[in-house]
């Protein structure tokens, strides 16, 4: 059979199940990857399931969110990742060598591999023809530990790209506009795979760019084939023998279709709050600006500087705007630095960071109160930046860095400047010593654990009937910044559950942790619209409200990684059967599902009482057998110990 470059990889490393869109698959994972904000849980679930080493291929940690060191929380939590790589056999990215996605990229990416990471932007590395998948961080831990990643089988959509980027238009603009037709659901249940005669403008990196923000249409993942494009990037970071050749075969179907021209598309911009609100630039242009961010792991490569630099060579950006330059990596900055251009950027207003997440995740360089900051980053999120009225706006390093000039977000089109377009060098410098490889004997290695990691919770198994009160009802698209926000405030306390579930659900409810705790014993519900839980994998947006005694969530529909994440950890997610009494359902009142062990055994539907108004709703779980056992049991941890006595 023909297939094309998503069923090529499934289908090697498929280990149980049958490939039929929607049915419960297993696959084998080659490589895994952690960040250090969920990297530090990570390492503890490891260690709690008592597996001595990594058995996948290659497993690698990054420190790159956590850099703000205000404390000794997030230094002793690097140490304590140092000390669990040398110990359990993982690779350690030292803090300060850069963001997660590009230097997997750029040191172990490898065509016809698979990936799971805990970071949703995980499937960045689809840029070279891997299968890469976020999950939460106990996935990665089973993956770490030999156990083939369960999911279902998506469906896969071929993106068919022909014609050639106009000047002043780049790969940001194709996912901008995947995401002005899709919107933030639209990728749900999907694999997207690009190919077609377009491809040979966009060089490994600019996949990148939009295998990355794939994760913004709510994909499951986004493959490229591997081709020479790859090849190239691979010999540029000194890695020729690691390309293999990966293609869809002549002719081979796709479940759905959609194409893009690229010669028609023009300077895109996601407005305030939501990655899916895309317009044209032009539509927007004119209005002030207080800030324009490049850098991320949505624009990370060396041209998504080089151009910004060639720019603004000889200019100075507008005395109102705060311009940040995030560098990706360390090897990047070197290179820039090499290259004449970081100085270019110095000259010219730049406030250069170290190499990290930084203000993406809302690790500083928030936005003054109410005005626009444009980024090259992936997620706009209400309050995500760190301030809480923000008007975050996402579009490319081109319009960044017009905006960064005049002052108004400008149409890059309308700069009288010629588009300086960037061919990146064949010699770069290479880094690779921020990068600590596995130790070959760990036995003796003691893990370092600072006062504020904090050992796991337990939890017990489901009772028989779970009643109480419903302590929130949200609408649709609620992100997991808003369930469990991140920030410089709240991101120390990764590794300490009863800390940082202080803050569950702040943005949207200040009282909601303290309602929790006087209900924590008897459980509660949270109501959802569609498409509950989107945007980020940190499992804490499903541990920490656990941890608080949420024992049930019942939604219009939900995103994938948090979906898995509240199985994780014993909650059950259920589905409105007749969308309309998602609105009979208010604060307060008191719920009940009864006999719910035997119920969700024996059949996909389940009655969900309302005590307070006297009423019965359908409702409906997806959990295959397996998942139906590890919600009864009180989640994956005590599946795992149980199945391993
Ligand atoms: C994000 O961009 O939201 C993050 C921070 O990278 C997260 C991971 C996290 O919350 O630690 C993600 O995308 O998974």
């Amino acid at each position: 059979m023909k297939q094309n470059v998503a069923q090529k990889l499934i289908s090697s490393h498929l280990v149980d199940g049958q490939m039929e869109p929607g049915a419960e698959i297993a696959l084998k994972i080659d490589q895994t990857l952690t960040q250090d904000a969920t990297g530090t849980m990570v390492m503890l679930e490891f260690e709690a399931m008592g597996v001595s080493r990594v058995q996948t291929e290659l497993s690698a940690q990054y420190v790159d969110h956590n850099l703000i060191q205000a404390d000794y929380r997030n230094p002793d939590d690097h140490l304590f990742l140092r000390s669990a790589c040398r110990k359990f056999g993982l690779w350690y990215s030292r803090p300060g060598n850069g963001v997660s996605h590009p230097l997997h990229m750029e040191r172990f990416g490898a065509p016809g591999k698979t990936l799971v990471g805990s970071d949703s932007h995980t499937p960045a590395a689809g840029s070279l023809g891997m299968l890469a998948l976020g999950a939460g961080g106990l996935e990665v831990a089973l993956a770490m530990a030999g156990n083939p990643l369960h999911l279902k089988m998506p469906l896969v959509m071929g993106v068919r790209l022909t014609g050639k980027l106009p000047a002043w238009v780049s790969a940001k603009d194709v996912i901008l506009e995947m995401l002005r037709r899709y919107d933030v659901d639209g990728g749900v249940g999907k694999i997207i795979e690009y190919y077609g005669p377009g491809l040979e403008c966009l060089t490994a990196m600019d996949r990148h760019v939009i295998a990355n923000m794939g994760t913004e249409l709510g994909a499951t993942t986004t493959v490229f084939p591997s081709d020479t494009a790859v090849r190239r990037f691979l010999r540029r970071q000194g890695r020729a023998e690691d390309w293999v050749e990966l293609l869809a075969d002549e002719g081979a179907a796709y479940d759905l279709h959609d194409e893009i021209n690229l010669s028609e598309l023009e300077p895109l911009i996601a407005t305030p709050s939501s990655p899916g609100n895309v317009v044209p630039v032009r539509e927007v242009a004119g209005n002030d600006i207080y800030q324009a961010y490049i850098g991320s792991s949505a624009n990370p490569g060396l041209r998504d500087f080089a151009v910004p630099a060639l720019v603004v060579d000889g200019r100075q950006v507008h005395d109102r705007v705060s311009f940040d330059v995030n560098p990706t990596s360390r090897q990047i900055l070197e290179n820039l630095a090499q290259l004449g251009l970081l100085a270019k950027l110095i000259h010219a207003g730049a406030r250069v960071h170290q190499a990290g997440c930084n203000g993406c995740i809302g690790m500083g360089q928030a936005p003054a109160t109410g005005r626009i900051s444009l980024r090259t980053v992936p997620r706009n999120f209400p309050g995500r930046s760190g301030t809480p009225e923000d008007a975050v706006y996402l579009c490319s390093p081109e319009t960044a860095v017009a905006a960064a000039i005049t002052g108004k977000i400008t149409d890059p089109r309308e700069l009288d400047i010629p588009y300086p377009r960037f061919e990146e060098p064949d010699d770069i410098i290479l880094n690779r010593e921020m990068l600590v490889p596995p130790e070959p004997e760990s036995h003796h290695i003691e893990l370092q654990k600072g006062p504020n990691i904090k050992p796991l919770p337990q939890f017990q198994a489901m009772p028989d009937t779970i009643a109480g009160k419903v302590l929130l009802a949200v609408g649709d698209d609620v992100s997991t910044d808003e369930i469990m926000p991140a920030g410089a405030k709240v991101l120390p306390y990764r590794s300490n559950i009863p800390e940082i579930s202080k803050f569950v659900f702040a943005p949207i409810d200040g009282r909601y942790y303290e309602r929790a705790m006087a209900n924590r014993e008897q459980g509660h519900f949270v109501v959802a619209g569609e498409n509950y839980g989107q945007g980020s994998s940190r499992e804490h947006a499903a541990l920490a409200p656990r941890y608080l005694g949420l024992r049930a969530v019942i939604a219009k529909s939900f995103a994938r990684i948090h979906w898995q994440n509240l199985v994780n950890f014993g909650i059950l997610p259920l589905t409105f059967v007749i969308p309309g009494d998602y609105e009979r359902i208010v604060e307060n009142d008191e719920l009940a599902l009864p006999s719910i062990c035997d119920a969700i055994r024996q059949s996909k539907r389940v009655e969900l009482v309302n005590r307070t108004k006297g009423e019965t709703y359908p409702v409906a779980h997806t959990l295959s057998d397996r998942q139906v056992e590890m919600v009864l049991v009180g989640g994956q941890i005590n599946l795992f110990r149980k199945r391993q006595h």
